[in-house]
């Protein structure tokens, strides 16, 4: 029987090739890991449960707030506030970030996290997620401050994401490459099923909403117009696949390779989606896989956010599509 290699003993095991070797760093990440199966648990179960629908308030980024949007952001805020090696979290749901009460002082890490990212699609029973990132504080032995998560993303020590599926995956990296694991729901534990991820070569997939299409900037219309009329023999094959669950999408072309695009438009010239809960950390993971991401002219990992909540236009994928994207953009717009 082929060996089971568990998401814990995984971690372990990349701990001792990396300069995070500690078992504060393995536990944080197990935890986080342990924090995704309860999710995956109530996401599975979300229509037996009378979790679905919306609260009826508004989060801080004006969407509407669904149920299990809470339950996610309070599961993934328990698990992290006894670890005394966590100084502070940050939600994409909640206003200001949270010291935990174990370790908001003296923790060394900060971490950020959408909880439940495509959560307007729950209803429906389509793939969501989870999306977090763990970065190191500069200094530690006094209390937490929000510049402390305001770091580029090129300073983040880990990244990942959970996407509940048709099975529930989880996937990060600590900059070694990227591992995806499969939950195995009899054992209970997430198993290694996706060693060394790679980005494929061909940009498969166009993922963007093309209802927005009269809102775009001329970058933008360019580059869409280049990849569906063919105009490189490489795009042959490329078709259109946007399910609007941006770790669904993300996950899909780190698997079939693509291109997504939430890009600058004339309702959202700053971007919609969230540079600390989603672009730093899926911009880490797909440069690792070999890929690119972009806010059209700068690297997304080189971007300092200037609040919690900034956002950005964010266009990542394969890397040469990333490329000619911003080539389109600094000729048209
Ligand atoms: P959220 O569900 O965490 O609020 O994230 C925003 C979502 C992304 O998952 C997705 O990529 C995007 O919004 C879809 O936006 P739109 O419906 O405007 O295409
Ligand atoms: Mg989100």
């Amino acid at each position: 029987m082929a060996e089971m290699l568990t998401l814990s003993r995984h971690i372990l095991q990349r701990a001792r090739h990396h300069r995070e070797a500690s078992g504060d760093f393995n536990l944080l990440m197990s935890h986080i890991a342990t924090a995704t199966k309860v999710v995956s648990r109530m996401v599975a179960k979300a229509g037996l449960l009378n979790v679905l629908g919306k609260t009826g308030d508004t989060n801080v980024q004006g969407e509407k707030v669904t149920k299990l949007d809470i339950i996610a952001n309070d599961m993934l805020q328990a698990m992290l506030d006894d670890l005394p090696m966590v100084s502070a979290t940050a939600s994409e749901e909640d206003v200001s970030f949270v010291p935990t009460s174990a370790g908001a002082t003296s923790g060394r890490y900060l971490i950020a996290f959408d909880p439940l990212d495509g959560s307007s699609n729950i209803d429906a029973n389509v793939s969501i997620g989870t999306i977090f990132s763990v970065r190191r504080r500069a200094n530690v032995d006094c209390n937490p401050t929000e510049a402390d998560f305001l770091g580029a993303g090129n300073e983040l020590v880990a990244a990942g994401y959970a996407v509940y599926g048709s099975s529930t995956m989880f996937v990060y990296t600590t900059g070694q490459g990227v591992d995806g694991f499969t939950l195995d729901p009899g054992v209970g534990e997430f198993v290694l099923s996706h060693p060394n991820m790679r980005l494929p070569d061909t940009c498969k997939c166009l993922s963007v909403n093309h209802a927005n299409r009269l809102r775009w900037m001329g970058g933008t219309r360019a580059y869409v117009d280049h990849v569906v009329s063919r105009a490189e023999p490489r795009y042959s094959a490329t078709t259109g696949r946007y399910i609007g669950s941006l770790v669904a999408d993300f996950h899909r072309n780190l698997i079939y390779g693509g291109i997504f695009l939430y890009p600058a438009d004339s309702v959202t010239p700053g971007g919609k989606l969230r540079l600390l809960f989603e672009a730093q950390p899926l911009a880490m993971i797909i440069e690792q896989a070999g890929g690119a991401a972009s806010d059209g002219v700068r690297r997304i990992l080189d971007i300092q956010p200037d609040g919690l909540h900034a956002r950005a236009p964010l266009i990542i994928g394969n890397t040469v599509d990333v490329r000619l994207y911003e080539q389109m953009v600094s000729v048209h717009d």
